[in-house]
């Protein structure tokens, strides 16, 4: 039954009498938001239950979503709002003198993730749930999330990251559910009584792993389904083996923290362990569910079951399911061959050499031996088999161990059916250059699935003022179906539609000049162009470029101060790894440019910086609605897709992009009138690695512009970047700049400019902002998902299905 408002604020009281015997009144905000996300997940327990029966009685294939990184965020309004709550509980709480949106604030943010990957992962639960899909998440629950930043001095500094303090209220600990995972010592293959080859195991450690599971509530269709997050403890049997307080930290540290990166030894063994640690659980408790539930045979397994791949660093599923099937299940090695390969499903989330992950054999070995026999085995027999049907240098490039290490995407696209780029131009590239070995041997297993945003939180949560003008221009309906946002297409040239939305959008702004206020100490204007660039800090991406585009304009306005231009506020937001040293020093340097600049009076707030610190998903969704310009300025070629391109278009910015990622799309569907394009195109980068004619140096002599934008980091023009400024300009000049900053920047100051003047024709620009909106409805991960569930996991939605109760 639907909670009316005051039966709203009843229960509300009456919760918080039974937990903290405490009126109303009297309580914390913590102690609020606590009960009221028990209000909420007390909302939707019984629909998960009956979606978990539901599931099982039809005896529905369901997926498994296998990623080492998700990141939620915050849940509240999301659940709230999928609930059908938002407005009777933002109202009944307005009654109660509570402002929802500071209350949602109290919630810590969920971040077990580091970007685009683990985003795209929540994102996809989100849409799996509210496409009524059979499907499950399945990954780690670190204690601590991605680190938190701060800047000293300019420079990043890094703090833990303690979500769990205070709880988590979205959580359920199933400790019955808890399975054993087993790594290092021995292991060697023995005959046992029946004659059978068997694996023994010695001097192993036992791991306990313990599933917390968070409901993942599906927009007003009653489905509930679940992310599965394991937590590692010490098992009763192994207590004695654990006494000592440093053995125990050791082994707890498993699941302690998500690696920002994984540059050194020490550390590359832990992740190890932690992939297959949340592979293995997961794997055992989909097989212990099946045998249990589904009472098929083994055999069948792959008509009920599909698992996905989420990058490489669960490809361990490939042979961990090999082991279950083969060691416990008792299966042929064909038999068990067939169905792992029917079961799995990979994605490819980089072409970047340096992502793409291997492992010494000696620290496979070593750490998981069982795992690297079968690996052993998989390799030989597909030598074996390929070598009748391919040349002899061709096989030895695709196979799975060579030159001493394990080749992870060898691994997941051996073992599975199919392997999937995650934009049309990086499917097109995996296809004929980066796995193009693979492409010759499997070419029915590649194909496309261009990533999607959730619409829902993406526009109707974070963007209230634009979803009310949108409801009473083009109905309700996009809330459910966002292709509907089309509709807005008719309105193009209407004024008075043209002019709510920039309303709108100068709300968002108001909000965000607030915060900016609040977290930085500077005033921005709402009248100035809002451009924002938000994204892990990359060589690739190109922050760098951003800022000496910066760089140029505070000289252009240095010598002619009253050169013509909007009033600009470049807004960044972007973590470096702990380990990377130069995304370290670009940082450093844009909050030095951001010094001078802000409180050079010359300058007259013509233009700012704000580089906000801690950039993650509860600050994306306070800066995007408030943008007007949205920076997507990669060397062509090197984004697989982005995501936070689809979220800044569907909020109404205008792209200012290379012909990378995921933006040739976002050109396709906006069109060339309503999209920045500049630079080099991917063909044309390709070429220079081939002809090898690149010299950064010669554009340095030749191009006066450049080279007094490059002196400024070594000239003392910016200050306190003295070792860092020296650093940037070599990276450009004595290191042959990698990723054409130099070679580009001429196109993207053109385009820059054209922004300016586009921007100063009010008209114009809400158009194109209008036609951004209208088109952003491709991009919902609802799409995407769907597109995975037919093509690839073969699962289908439930046929119209409402609880009992509901
Ligand atoms: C993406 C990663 C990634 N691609 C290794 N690869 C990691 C690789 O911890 N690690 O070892 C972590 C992350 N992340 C991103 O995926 C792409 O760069 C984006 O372009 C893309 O939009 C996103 C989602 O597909």
């Amino acid at each position: 039954m639907a909670l009316d408002k005051e039966m709203f604020k009843k229960e509300l009281r009456q919760r918080l009498r039974e937990n903290y015997a405490m009126e109303l009144e009297d309580a914390s905000e913590q102690e609020i938001f606590n009960t009221l996300g028990a209000l909420v997940k007390a909302r939707y327990s019984d629909a998960w239950g009956d979606t978990w029966k539901y599931y099982v009685n039809k005896k529905k294939k369901q997926v498994y979503y296998f990623s080492i990184e998700f990141l939620p965020g915050r849940m509240l309004k999301s659940n709230l709002l999928n609930l059908g709550m938002l407005d009777t509980a933002r109202e009944a709480l307005t009654d109660l003198g509570i402002d929802l949106d500071s209350l949602a604030e109290v919630e810590k943010d969920m971040a077990l993730g580091n970007g685009g990957l683990g985003r795209l992962a929540s994102c996809f639960m989100d849409s799996i749930a509210s496409c009524g899909l059979p499907g499950n998440g399945n990954g780690i629950r670190y204690d601590y999330g991605l680190f938190k930043q701060r800047f000293v001095d300019g420079y990043q500094v890094e703090l833990p990251d303690e979500w769990l303090q205070g709880g988590n209220i979205w959580e359920v600990r199933r400790e019955s559910k808890a399975v054993d995972v087993r790594v290092g010592g021995h292991v060697y293959l023995a005959e046992n009584s029946e004659g059978k080859l068997k694996p023994i195991y010695e001097n192993e450690r036992v791991l306990r792993a313990v599933p917390y599971d968070t409901g993942m509530v599906g927009f007003e269709n009653n489905v509930v389904n679940t992310l599965r997050l394991w937590s590692v403890e010490i098992p009763d049997s192994e207590e004695d083996k654990y006494q000592s307080i440093q053995g125990r930290r050791e082994l707890e540290d498993l699941t302690a923290v998500l690696y920002p990166d994984d540059s050194n030894e020490q550390g590359r063994l832990i992740r190890l362990t932690q992939e297959y640690f949340f592979v293995s659980a997961g794997i055992q408790s989909i097989i212990r569910r099946y045998k249990k539930r589904i009472g098929q045979p083994i055999s069948k397994l792959s008509e009920y079951v599909s698992i996905h791949i989420n990058d490489t660093h669960p490809a361990l599923c490939v042979p961990e399911m090999m082991r279950i099937l083969v060691d416990e299940e008792e299966l042929s090695w064909e038999q068990a061959w067939d169905i792992t390969v029917k079961v799995m499903s990979y994605t490819n989330h980089t072409i970047m050499a340096e992502a793409l992950e291997k492992w010494s054999i000696d620290l496979m070995r070593r750490t998981l031996p069982r795992m690297y026999q079968i690996m052993e085995e998989i390799d030989a027999r597909y030598v074996q088999t390929m070598r009748e049907l391919h040349p002899h240098d061709l096989v030895e490039r695709t196979r799975i161990i060579r030159n001493g290490q394990v080749h992870m995407a060898h691994l997941a696209i051996i073992g599975s059916h199919s392997t999937n780029g995650v934009a049309k131009l990086h499917s097109d590239l995996i296809k004929s250059v980066v796995l193009h070995d693979f492409y010759i041997i499997y070419p029915d297993r590649f194909n496309n699935k261009t990533n999607g945003v959730a619409q829902r939180r993406w526009s109707q949560i974070v963007n209230e003022p634009m979803s009310n003008v949108l409801d009473d221009v083009i109905g309700k309906t996009w809330r459910k179906d966002s292709g509907d946002l089309k509709l807005l297409m008719n309105y193009q040239s209407d004024q008075v539609v043209l002019e709510r939305l920039a309303e709108a959008k100068k709300v968002n702004k108001q909000k965000l000049a607030d915060y900016i206020l609040e977290a930085t100490d500077i005033n921005v204007s709402t009248d100035a162009i809002f451009d924002v660039q938000i994204k892990r800090l990359h060589a690739y991406k190109r922050q760098l470029l951003n800022l000496l585009h910066i760089i140029k304009l505070y000289q252009d306005l240095k010598e002619n101060p009253n050169v013509a231009m909007q009033k600009r506020v470049f807004i960044f937001g972007a973590k470096a790894a702990p380990s990377y040293h130069y995304a370290k020093v670009i940082i450093k340097c844009i909050n030095e440019a951001a010094r001078l600049i802000n409180n050079d009076s010359d300058i007259n707030d013509r233009i700012k910086i704000v580089f906000l610190p801690n950039y993650n998903v509860s600050l994306a969704e306070k800066i995007i609605p408030a943008a007007d310009v949205s920076e997507q300025i990669s060397l062509a070629s090197k984004e697989a897709s982005g995501t936070s391109n689809m979220k800044l278009m569907l909020n109404g910015a205008i792209t200012l992009a290379t012909l990378d990622g995921a933006n040739v799309e976002i050109r396709d569907a906006v069109g060339d009138d309503n999209i920045y394009i500049f630079g080099l195109t991917e063909k044309e980068v390709y070429e220079y690695y081939e002809n090898q004619e690149y010299t950064a140096q010669k554009i340095y002599d030749e191009n006066a512009v450049i080279r007094r934008v490059l002196n400024a980091f070594i000239d003392g023009t910016i200050p306190n970047i003295v070792y860092e400024g020296r650093e940037i300009f070599d990276s450009l000049i004595k290191y042959n700049d990698e990723y054409f900053l130099l070679r580009d920047f001429d196109s993207y100051v053109k385009a820059q400019e054209d922004i300016d003047k586009a921007y100063g024709d009010r008209t114009f620009w809400q158009k194109m902002s209008l036609i951004n909106i209208a088109n952003g409805g491709r991009f919902s991960s609802d799409e995407t998902v769907r597109r995975y569930a037919e093509d690839i996991w073969k699962i289908e939605p439930k046929d119209s299905f409402v609880t009992e109760k509901g």
